[in-house]
Order: C-alpha cells, then structure tokens, then sequence
C-alpha cells in the first residue's frame, strides 16, 4: 500500500473518532509496512551455519558441505524461545558471507541437501505457531491474547511471528563473484528464496563486501536486487547500510544515537556507489533531520554473544545488559535486531532462552503500570486533537499542536512517584520534535524546578524512553516541545522501575 493510501488510512480513522481533519504530513513518512515494521520493536536474528560448527565468523567459502551437520534441529524451539521473549520476528541467515544456502537452490552447489532445509523447517514453525493464534472458532477457545504471555500496553500487540532472511550479497564461495553474471545469479536467489519461503517481512542486506573465490570484488547491482525483491514482494522491508527499507544504526553494540531521525540524507535519494555500492554511507548522513526525501529508520542490531555465530566458550549477555540496549534502541526511536545463535544441535541453548525471557519480565514488570493513566491533559494550542489523546492506548489518535512551540500539561491524580517518561510522535504525519523539556509544577509550588538546562531529550521519533537520573515525586507536569513542524504527539506515559 502507498504512503498516501496509509495517511488517508489514518485521516479516515481520525475523522472518525474526532471529526477534525488530520494535519498534513510534514517530510517524508513511512510506508504501511514500514510503520507495521516500527511497531514490531523487538527481533530475533539467528546467525545458523558452518561456521556454527567451525568456530569461524567468516567463513571461507572453502567448507565441506556435509560440516552443516546439526544434531538435533528444532525450529519450532526457535519460534517458542522468540514468542516468550516478545519478539515480532525471527530472521535468518539464509546466505552468509561463506555463500553456503540454508535451503536447496538452482544457483548454487554450496547448500543444505533437500532433507535438511532449515528455511522450510522454520517457516513451518513460524506458520503452525501462527495458525494456533488464529480467532477463535468457539467462545471455548482462547483468544490469541489470552495464549500471549502478558505484555504491558506500550508494547503493540502482536498477533503472530513473522519471517524475514539475511541474504548476503558478498559470496565468498559462488565462483562468477566478481563477475557482473553475479548480480544476475543473485538476483535469481533472492527470487527463489522470496517466491519458496516467503512473503517476508524483512530483506536483510548486510554491508560487508570482500573478495570472492577468484580474488576479485563485485559491483553490486542494487537496483536490480532491490526491483527483484518489490516484484516478488512488495511489502518487504528492505534493510542495508542506507536503506532503502530501513538503514544500520552505525554500531554493532546496540546503541541508537541520542539524536535519532527516521529520515535519511542518502545523496538525492540514491545509494552511495564509491566502493561498487557496498559499505555505510558516511556517519555525517545519519541524524540529519532536513532530507525531505526519504524515511530510512534505524535498525540496531546487536549479539546476545560476543559472536553472531554461536561459539561453545562463549556466553549470552545478562538482563540488565539487554535492558540497556532496549533502552537504547527502542528507546531511541530504533528497532532492535537481537542475535540468538542456534548452536551446534540446532537448538537455542538454555542459557539465551533463560535470559531473554527474562528480558521479557523485566520489561513487562516496568512498563506494567502507565502512571499518566487518570490525568488531566491540557494544551491550549492544539489542532481540533485534543490533549487527552496522549494518554489513551489507541495508536491512531494524538494530539496535533497547532505552533512549532508547543506546551501540554499533565495534571496527575495525585502526587506520583515516576523515573520514566515515554513519549510517542504519530509518525505517520512524519518525524517532527527536535527537543522536549520538562517542567515540574511550574506554578511556584514547593517542587518547582526544571530538570536542568538541557532538554529532557532531542528527537522522539516513533518511541522516546527517558529514563530520568533518579524518582521524582509530581502531580503537575508541563511538557514544551519544539519541532520543524507543529507536533503530532499519540502518548505519553508515565513508569516506575521501583514498582514491584
Ligand atoms: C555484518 C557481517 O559481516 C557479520 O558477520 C554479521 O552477519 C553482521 C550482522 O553483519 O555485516
């Protein structure tokens, strides 16, 4: 579906529930898959292959087949250990550097035997789990909410899992690499990988590109790969080092900038070519917010492990490393992509599925309880969107101001004890705030103070987290916002990470 479908999309929606005509979208603004993709927030990403079983990270290409040897394959692990931790969708290695294929393939030698393909096995997992979360048939059978593990209400709800694969341009196996038949060969696996196994969700182009067999670099035909994967999927969201479908956050560790826009300045909309098209566009171009020309939002993607690949002597980060990194991704208007390797049975090992469902608690117990829920909201500038729209759970309604400058106020019940503000931009009309401030019962009152002289945080984008330094007691809250354009805010909420 178009941009413009979608905007008239939530136009329509708000016209219903409001009357007031939406704003018009400021800049570029996401796509319907796009904006689906944002709301997934958490992914799984799982490294699976030889060098699963020879200790490498890259591997040469020079691999005896018969190394892929798993013991004890069970994608349907994969998919449960991804459900219990909350993730939207699980994407895989279908093609790493050492060009070796997870699945049988017409283009090429180095692969899986037809008894062993590991893309058939998970989407299989992935669409029997799915077709249990069907509606129910009876008023006897649960709801899919109710064969969901619960989940607080800032996390979008999320009906089923969905498939995306990595597929690497770079072959160090594939003997026309470095040859321009390559791109047609590649091509060709990027269709029979998207027509077999698909539709996914996601094409995940990694940025490293070296020297094949032959000793010779490839120049990368993006627009032709790019146009294969809209032909036989146009809802895919396409991710590389620029986009176009969503772009690498500049980091392997897990951290967004503070300063995160979903809009890209990628040289007049087109892929740098220096270097045969492959490698990041420089860091200069990332976190410009005055490209009108295109919405590139950041994916951060980050091992559980010190490897991608799972290795026997090493270990899953802990929760409070995980929660660091959330807070640092999704909480900066990022997407987090978090490497679970199978290991050498085809299995997630214990240890990763302990911690990433306790992940999962963590968050859940955090953000179980929005504070802000029972407030007063007031704006005096505001565009037909009243103020009280932030604080409902409801993604397509906001508050639309009506100046650059803008202030809302939120009058809690009673004085409240909180160390997270969560802050949401309707991004459908596009990425607009540049900075929010704070201020604490502004009216003179006892607690009258501002959080200091910087502003609470820059960008906002589709989520802002704000962790504060330590809990504040307060009933009145006053947020000043500044944008390029006159805010569009859907929620705002309010946490203690204290609460038990
Ligand atoms: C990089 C690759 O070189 C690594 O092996 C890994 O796959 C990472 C996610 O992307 O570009």
């Amino acid at each position: 579906m178009s941009k413009a479908t979608l905007i008239t999309l939530a136009t329509t929606a708000m016209l219903a529930a409001c009357t007031a005509p939406a704003p018009k979208p400021f800049g570029p603004v996401p796509t319907e898959a796009q904006l689906a993709w944002q709301r997934m927030e958490v992914n799984m990403f799982c490294h699976f292959g030889p060098n699963t079983f020879t200790g490498a990270e890259w591997g040469s290409g020079a691999e005896s087949e018969t190394v892929f040897a798993p013991t004890a394959l069970d994608c349907r692990q994969w998919v449960d250990v991804a459900s219990q931790a909350g993730m939207g969708g699980i994407i895989l290695t279908a093609k790493h550097h050492d060009g070796f294929c997870l699945c049988p393939s017409k283009y090429s030698s180095h692969t899986v035997p037809d008894s062993l393909d590991i893309l058939r096995a998970l989407r299989t997992a992935i669409d029997d789990h799915n077709s249990a979360l069907q509606p129910p048939t009876s008023d006897l059978r649960p709801s899919p909410s109710d064969l969901r593990p619960s989940t607080s209400d800032l996390r979008p709800p999320t009906s089923d899992l969905k498939m995306g694969v990595y597929i690497s341009p770079w072959d160090r196996n594939h003997p026309a690499y470095g040859t321009p038949e390559y791109n047609t060969v590649f091509a060709n696996t990027l269709r029979e990988v998207h027509t077999n196994y698909g539709p996914f969700f996601e094409q995940w182009f990694d940025g490293a590109c070296g020297e094949g067999p032959n000793g010779k670099r490839q120049e990368y035909d993006w627009s032709l790969f790019e146009g294969t994967v809209t032909e036989v999927n146009p809802q895919c969201v396409m991710f590389s080092d620029v986009g176009p479908g969503c772009r690498w956050v500049g980091n392997e560790e897990g951290y967004a900038g503070e300063t995160n826009w979903s809009t890209l300045q990628v040289e007049n909309g087109k892929r740098k070519t220096e270097n045969g098209g492959c490698g990041n566009s420089p860091i200069s171009t990332f976190n410009f917010p005055l490209s009108t020309l295109n919405w590139v939002p950041a994916e951060v993607d980050v091992s559980i492990r010190p490897g991608w690949f799972w290795h026997a002597d090493e270990h899953p980060k802990t929760v409070d490393q995980l929660m660091e990194i959330y807070y640092n991704s999704v909480g900066r208007n990022g997407l987090l992509l978090l490497n679970v390797p199978p290991d050498t049975r085809g299995r997630i090992p214990a240890e990763d599925s302990a911690v990433l469902v306790a992940f999962r608690q963590e968050r859940d117990r955090i953000f179980a309880t929005d504070l802000a829920q029972g407030a007063k909201a007031h704006a005096w500038h505001r565009l037909g969107h009243s103020a009280k729209n932030v604080l409902d759970t409801a993604y397509h309604t906001y508050w639309a101001a009506t100046g650059k400058k803008a202030e809302l106020t939120l009058t809690l019940d009673s004085v409240t004890e909180f160390d997270i503000i969560v802050i949401q931009e309707y991004i459908p009309l596009g990425q607009r705030v540049t900075s929010v401030n704070l201020l604490l019962d502004p009216d003179g009152g006892l607690y009258s103070y501002t959080l200091g002289d910087e502003p609470l945080c820059t960008t906002v984008g589709y989520k802002r987290i704000i962790r504060l330094d330590h809990p504040v007691r307060w009933q009145k809250l006053v947020f000043q916002f500044e944008a390029l354009a006159p805010p569009v805010i859907n929620r705002i909420a309010l946490y203690n990470t204290q609460a038990q």
